[in-house]
């Protein structure tokens, strides 16, 4: 006899930063989870699933995950965008976590098996000066990591993305606002990564995060001035409202093009894989509607030379980081996996069984995703409200952060 869902808890915690995880039981008694932490909008996404999402799913069989998604995705009118995707992901995940305890196989096995033993990941340093974000750099390529973001402040702005600010101003629980300066930038961005090649050499690989403020000229431009210095990959150069403008970008630079980490659907980056504007693609897991939605983006990127380097950073749960090397480590295509280290706090919430060695990640072998929430110590740690920041040209223009 089928197998059929009994419960659905929405899990919203704070162990050092806020995430949301969907628990899922069923009457055989198996459980399985999934992340959809929407960072800065997690209790939109908590109210979506409880309110929307949960009542839908008891009594269905957790077997049936592809009718489940279609149910969730196609028989909603209101489809798409970040809310809707993160809370069909949590279910998506949650029932591939079932099946595969079910199947008695961590995930990577039901998913086709591994392509690899183990999965290449970038770490992320900053400095707030060229000096200190090439001390980052070389600390990070002591520590063993083969792949390195760099970000450096810019002289003459305060407060950019991707540097940690010591004197952020209280805003009294709203958003930081951080400086912008896209002539300061661009002028800087050769130097840094100057000096960052002759501080680690050829072989260890750079990647660099322009978070989605340049116009299309502006991220032709600063493509073709990092040229020199062989990046793995230049990330988030134009907002990704417009995929066209990518063509600009494509026609004047080959550094390599990584996009796409706040897509929720393959739509979102349908004319940048088939016109092969990107090298990479960012959507991932918890945003883009769960593996079975990923895998479909995978796929189509697989046709057209795209490789994954799915987002990972720490305000994607462990949930997520589970998912993602169970998928990397089948995925044909895979490219590289972000990789940052969740508050210490959250350990006490999630167990998990990937691990961090040499430089690579490692998904675990245990059946299902391998990872389980303490739902008593997720108690303990309440929600706190937190935002993202907002970002400001310096004449007070409100800009992409
Ligand atoms: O929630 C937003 C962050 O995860 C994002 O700003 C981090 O750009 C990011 C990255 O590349 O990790
Ligand atoms: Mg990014």
């Amino acid at each position: 006899m089928a197998d059929r869902i009994t419960a659905a808890k929405v899990i919203v915690c704070s162990p050092g930063r806020n995430f949301v995880t969907l628990k899922i039981e069923t009457a055989s008694g198996l459980s399985g989870i999934g992340d959809a932490t929407v960072n800065g909008r997690e209790m939109a996404v908590a109210a979506y699933l409880q309110e929307h999402v949960v009542p839908c799913l008891i009594g269905r069989d957790p077997a049936r995950i592809e009718d489940v998604w279609q149910y969730l995705y196609r028989g909603a009118y209101w489809r798409r965008g970040p809310i809707t995707m993160a809370a069909i992901a949590a279910v998506d995940v949650a029932l591939w976590d079932i099946k595969a305890k079910a199947a008695g196989m961590p995930l990577y096995q039901l998913l086709g098996g591994a392509s690899r033993s183990h999965m290449l990941c970038y770490t992320h340093t900053d400095g707030a000066t060229l000096d200190e974000a090439m001390a980052a750099l070389e600390r990070a390529a002591e520590a063993g990591y083969h792949a390195i973001r760099v970000q450096a402040g810019v002289p003459g702005l305060k407060r950019i993305y991707g540097v940690h600010a010591a004197d952020a101003p209280d805003m009294g629980g709203l958003p930081n606002e951080g400086d912008w300066d896209t002539a300061k930038y661009l002028r800087f961005a050769p130097k840094v990564f100057e000096e960052a090649r002759k501080r680690v050499g050829a072989d260890i690989h750079l990647l660099h995060d322009a978070h989605h403020r340049l116009l299309p000229n502006e991220a032709a431009q600063l493509g073709k001035s990092l040229e020199p210095y062989d990046l793995f990959w230049l990330e988030d150069v134009t907002p990704v409202e417009n995929q066209e403008v990518l063509r600009h970008v494509r026609r004047h630079t080959t550094t390599p093009l990584a996009i796409g980490e706040v897509f929720n659907s393959i739509w979102d980056c349908q004319t940048l894989i088939t016109e092969q504007l990107i090298d990479y693609i960012r959507a991932t897991i918890v945003h883009a509607g769960g593996i079975t939605h990923v895998r479909r983006i995978a796929d189509l990127a697989g046709l057209y030379g795209v490789r994954t380097g799915f987002h990972g950073a720490a305000d994607l749960s462990p949930v997520t980081m589970a998912a993602a090397l169970h998928f990397g480590r089948w995925v044909p295509n895979f490219g590289i996996q972000e990789y940052s280290i969740h508050p210490k706090d959250s350990q006490q919430v999630f167990q998990w069984d990937w691990s961090f060695r040499d430089g690579y990640l490692f998904s675990g072998e245990s059946p299902g995703l391998g990872i389980t929430i303490d739902e008593a110590a997720a108690a303990r740690f309440p929600y706190q409200r937190a935002y993202l920041d907002v970002n400001r040209l310096t004449d007070g223009t409100l800009w992409n952060w």
